[in-house]
């Protein structure tokens, strides 16, 4: 293991982009190689997601120890998760020991973000211009830059004109904000807004939610975890990680196994109702599978989680708002810990932006075609470019042009890590491969990536090039898995980038979990890596 000791021309062997969840596992992965590497970071931190992410209510929803790493059975016996579903500042303490117990810190530069990177065929290398002017000259460039990372406000005038505090839930400040007292605006109401929502009702003056689109919110269900839970973790250490690796999507949810055709309505809905208890994704993952793929048994499902809204709701007008009119999985749903509560508080307001939109911002408040709100704190919790948004923000040139322009009408990629055109150029996680727990897809997609690098680099070759027939089949592999589906067919989720102004609407995401993922990693080794041209 070697790393390359500053930032200078000198030629590196692997350049990582980002060190949060997924470039901390590239890094420990290669700190167990002889090649030099080295990371840059725009936080001065670790974490992406979980160092940028750090809003009042900022939590997991998939099961603490389904999101850890499982390279380590010592590291996962040393450190204790506090609750099913940890807070943001014990995953960023998690991190954070990590890197510290691996000895990974060194390699990072932080504070730097990677402007643009451009291939040099005659090098056979790729030269990153950083933010702070100065550039690194690497063999090989391995983007870690996440998929919900480059955050977006709304498309509104005046955003530089309010005159209070503003933030957005993505970049949101290491300061504490205190909203006590305050008079506060939340702007979105995805998995973020719900969960800031949830956290600050209680202390603010008063609170208005601007909503564009309700989403199926579901209980969280989080709690403790208990001594005896501990021990069963620890000592079922390698079977979770066979069980998620194996499992459709990464998390400790499968689908049930009955085919609810064969049930009665009360049946379906007695089920229904253990999954409200159960925690987090249970209800999306642990449902029959037909409410994911049939437009019935989905209106069905979404008919019963209406009920539960109306139920939990005081103001019927207030919750005609809050229920959505698509059904529930078409767009990610968030999970929640006293969500709808929050509405029946007398100093919570909800604002129908599809009724009246933000016409813009302006010094004081807000204008909505109903008038001026004022506020002291505007919370942006108005979600990403997502997925190729962060690719998007670097200008890199390959070998024909920019990757931008490559994917200007959607990516294409051989399983995701790769696309021809920019050589030595690998992804973890980013389009057309992610769709599920995010590390233990990151995990296998890292495996896949630094396999290939090595057989290149036992082949002795230079330049590791995806294959355009490779990609044209992944590619259709996306989208015929994807075309019919009930998302497809709304297409209201940001994994299509309706949410984006301008972005060409395709489908940037995976609908064949893990076990495509997978599946198309051994058929690419099976095949001794055709589908890369080594040279
Ligand atoms: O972002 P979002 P997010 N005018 O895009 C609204 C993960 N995550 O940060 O739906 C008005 O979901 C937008 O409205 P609409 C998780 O994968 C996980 O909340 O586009 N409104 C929407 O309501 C999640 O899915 C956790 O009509 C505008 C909101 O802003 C993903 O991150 C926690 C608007 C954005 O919602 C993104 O979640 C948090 C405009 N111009 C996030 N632009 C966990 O629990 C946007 N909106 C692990």
């Amino acid at each position: 293991m070697a790393t390359e000791g500053d930032n200078d021309t000198h030629m590196i062997d692997v350049l990582v982009i980002g060190a949060g969840i997924s470039g901390i596992y590239q890094l420990y992965k290669l700190a167990q190689t002889d090649l030099f590497f080295r990371a840059v970071e725009a936080g001065d931190g670790v974490g992406g997601t979980w160092y940028w992410n750090r809003y009042p209510g900022a939590r997991f929803d998939s099961e603490s120890y389904t999101y850890a790493y499982f390279f380590s059975k010592e590291l996962a016996q040393e450190w204790t998760w506090t609750e099913h579903f940890a807070g943001q500042p014990e995953i960023e303490r998690y991190l954070n020991t990590v890197v510290d117990r691996f000895d990974l810190r060194r390699h990072i530069t932080f504070e730097v973000r990677v402007v643009s990177a451009t291939w040099s065929e005659s090098d056979r290398a790729w030269t990153a211009v950083l933010s702070d002017g100065s550039t690194i000259r690497s063999r090989f460039l391995v983007t870690a830059i996440g998929i919900l990372s480059a955050p977006q406000f709304p498309n509104v005038p005046g955003l530089d004109e309010f005159e209070g505090e503003a933030y957005h839930t993505g970049l949101w400040p290491k300061h504490e904000v205190d909203f006590t007292g305050k008079r506060v605006a939340v702007i979105g109401t995805g998995s973020s807004g719900v969960q800031v929502i949830s956290a600050i009702a209680e202390q603010v003056a008063s609170l208005t939610v601007y909503q564009r689109t309700p989403n199926w919110c579901t209980p969280l269900n989080n709690s403790p975890i208990t001594d005896e839970e501990q021990q069963q973790l620890a000592a079922s250490f390698e079977d979770m990680h066979t069980q998620l690796m194996s499992s459709f999507a990464g998390f400790v949810h499968s689908f049930s196994p009955e085919d609810p055709t064969t049930l009665t309505p009360e049946q379906r809905r007695e089920y229904w109702e253990s999954l409200l208890a159960a925690p987090g994704f249970a209800k999306f993952l642990g449902n029959y599978m037909e409410v994911m793929t049939d437009k019935d048994f989905n209106a069905e499902f979404s008919a019963f989680l209406e009920t539960k809204i109306r139920a939990r709701v005081k103001d019927q007008s207030v919750a005609d708002k809050l229920v959505p009119d698509h059904g529930y999985g078409v767009k990610r749903p968030p999970f929640e810990t006293g969500y709808y509560e929050v509405y029946n508080l007398p100093h919570v307001s909800l604002v129908d932006m599809r009724e009246t939109p933000i016409e813009r911002i302006t010094a004081r408040g807000i204008v909505t075609s109903e008038g001026e709100r004022e506020f002291d704190i505007i919370v942006y919790a108005s979600g990403f470019d997502a997925i190729t948004g962060a690719f998007d923000r670097i200008d890199i040139t390959g070998t024909d042009g920019t990757l931008k322009d490559y994917w200007a009408e959607g990516p294409h990629t051989v399983a995701g890590a790769a696309s021809p055109g920019f050589p030595n150029l690998f992804f973890l996680v980013g389009p057309h491969s992610s769709g599920g727990n995010v590390p233990r897809i990151s995990e296998r997609q890292c495996d896949f990536v630094n396999d290939v690098i090595a057989e290149g680099l036992r082949r002795g070759a230079t330049r590791i090039e995806a294959g355009r027939e490779a990609e044209a089949a992944w590619t259709a592999h996306v989208y015929e898995l994807n075309q019919g589906t009930l998302g497809a067919q709304a297409a209201l989720d940001y994994t299509y980038g309706v949410n984006t102004p301008g972005k060409t609407v395709t489908f940037r995401h995976y609908d064949g979990g893990l076990v495509g993922l997978t599946a198309k990693h051994a058929e690419i080794v099976a095949d001794e890596y055709a589908a890369f041209d080594f040279s």
